[in-house]
């Protein structure tokens, strides 16, 4: 595969540095190509090619126009499907079903905000009379985008296709881990006539790269997804040119199982919560609480679910493949030794198949039963496969675990009483809440963002659109 270049102002650029940083296959650990490494000179120029479209081409074109960009983009992702599912699934190592369902999701979230491109207004307000008050909503101008590696099509999607369709122009820093799926998409957003600048990308290390974008003082919003520690720094620098920020920072969200629920249909998607994308999901449902009454069977029942789970290539396309890269393979292998030093029960381990490569990023998914509430492995987001299960006697108790770490993104909740999930549902702390089903199979148009220690801002649906404008009131007196 030839070594790939940055996407500015609509040409591939070689970056400033003349450096490239090795992409490796997780499912290997081997090197298959390389990305360009960027650096503030890459950062600058890509900025100032995404002022030049808003200013020019980009901010000119009408609403509706801008709508049907987005249609024809959505269109040729949807032919580019399979080609851009390959290269996600070796880039990330998710099995490769994974990566082709990620790409459906992208072709959805342009046209989700295709239509929605020509349906954003403002409104008139009541004033005093001999007054005519209005507000319109503006796009902020350029949005820098960084973007991590466990979803990279999907979180570009839902984040620069609402940025696009407010009207803004767009300079993404995707993840030094994965990044091939979306320097392609910049090729067929050039194909779909977007106009040279709207949209721009530049690879790179995050602290050359990422830091470079988000201090930038010509860059007018940031939006970021990725660890709390990263979202502090990038909200310092942002702040330094008041920048307005909107963070995703993942979560540990739990699944809350009554005895009156209907456990066998939580138990696939209690499993699925968890298992996709091998845990690396910042709405993974990490922590299982289970209704006493119920504990002993579900806990088998998982552990049964557990231990039949295979691991292995993306190719292969089993229940799991290798996490992203060594580091994440270490960190979440050291979770899982100190949960076991600490005796915390191991209740089930998947299996790492025979025929996977050793140099390969692999981890067994493992369940570990009786946790502690203030265990690490119940507090922390691990990002790996691994499931925290606590019991829990009554509501008031379930509702304290739920509520007892510092994230708040989403929570699911198994019953059947129509009472506890409405009174549950708003004592919760989260930002998505699911009663009787977890993540609403993707939900592209449903408002997706934390509270706490997952960030705050909203992504998706109509909602993000509010969030990739500003505000402007116009008062005009008669006369
Ligand atoms: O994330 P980073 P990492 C969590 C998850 C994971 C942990 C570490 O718990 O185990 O974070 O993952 C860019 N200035 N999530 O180390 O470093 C970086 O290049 C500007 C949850 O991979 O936060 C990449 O593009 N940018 C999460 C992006 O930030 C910087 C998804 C995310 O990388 C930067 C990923 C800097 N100084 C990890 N340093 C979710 N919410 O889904 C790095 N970056």
């Amino acid at each position: 595969m030839e070594e790939a270049k940055h996407f500015i102002g609509g040409k591939w650029a070689a970056p400033a540095s003349s450096e490239s940083i090795d992409t490796i296959d997780p499912s290997d650990g081997q090197p298959f190509t390389r990305i360009a490494r960027g650096n503030a000179t890459d950062i600058d120029a890509a900025v100032h090619a995404a002022r030049a479209a808003y200013e020019g081409a980009w901010g000119q074109t009408s609403a509706a126009e801008r709508g049907r960009i987005l249609n024809r983009l959505s269109m040729l992702v949807a032919a580019c499907g399979e080609e851009l599912a390959q290269l996600e699934a070796r880039d990330t190592g998710k099995p490769l079903r994974e990566a082709r369902a990620d790409a459906a999701a992208l072709a959805r979230y342009f046209e989700f905000y295709a239509g929605a491109c020509d349906k954003l207004h403002g409104a008139t307000l009541p004033y005093q009379s001999g007054y005519t008050v209005m507000t319109v909503r503006e796009p902020h101008g350029v949005t820098g985008h960084i973007v991590p590696w466990n979803y990279p099509m999907q979180i570009f999607g839902r984040s620069v296709g609402a940025a696009l369709a407010a009207g803004n122009a767009c300079v993404v820093k995707p993840s030094e881990d994965a990044c091939l799926s979306l320097l392609r998409v910049a090729a067929l957003a050039d194909e779909a006539g977007l106009p040279a600048g709207a949209l721009n990308i530049v690879t790179g290390y995050g602290t050359e790269a990422g830091a470079a974008l988000a201090r930038h003082p010509g860059v007018d919003h940031i939006s970021f997804t990725g660890s709390p520690s990263v979202g502090t720094l990038v909200s310092q620098l942002a702040a330094e040119h008041h920048a307005p920020v909107t963070l995703e920072l993942g979560g540990k969200s739990p699944q809350i199982v009554f005895a009156d629920a209907d456990l066998d249909a939580a138990l696939p998607t209690l499993m699925a919560a968890i298992v996709q994308n091998a845990g690396q999901t910042c709405s993974a449902g990490s922590r299982v609480l289970i209704e006493r009454a119920v504990y002993d069977t579900l806990i088998e029942r998982l552990a049964a679910a557990f231990g039949a789970l295979r691991v292995g290539p993306s190719a292969s396309n089993l229940d799991c493949g290798p996490l992203i890269n060594a580091k994440q393979q270490a960190r979440v292998a050291q979770f899982v030794a100190e949960a076991q030093r600490d005796g915390v029960r191991v209740a089930a381990q998947g299996e790492i198949v025979a025929g996977a490569p050793s140099a390969g990023f692999y981890q067994a998914p493992t369940l570990f039963a009786d946790v502690p509430a203030e265990h690490r492995i119940a507090q922390e987001e691990i990002f790996g496969p691994v499931l925290a299960a606590l019991p829990f006697e009554d509501e008031q108790q379930a509702l304290a675990l739920a509520n007892g770490t510092r994230y708040g993104l989403v929570a699911g909740l198994w019953t059947r009483d129509g009472a506890r999930q409405m009174r549950l549902a708003r004592r919760l702390r989260a930002g998505q809440v699911f009663i009787n089903n977890y993540g609403a199979g993707g939900g592209v148009e449903l408002p997706f963002g934390g509270t706490g220690r997952s960030g705050y801002g909203r992504e998706k649906g109509f909602e993000a659109l509010y969030g990739f404008t500003t505000l402007k009131t116009i008062a005009i007196k008669h006369g």
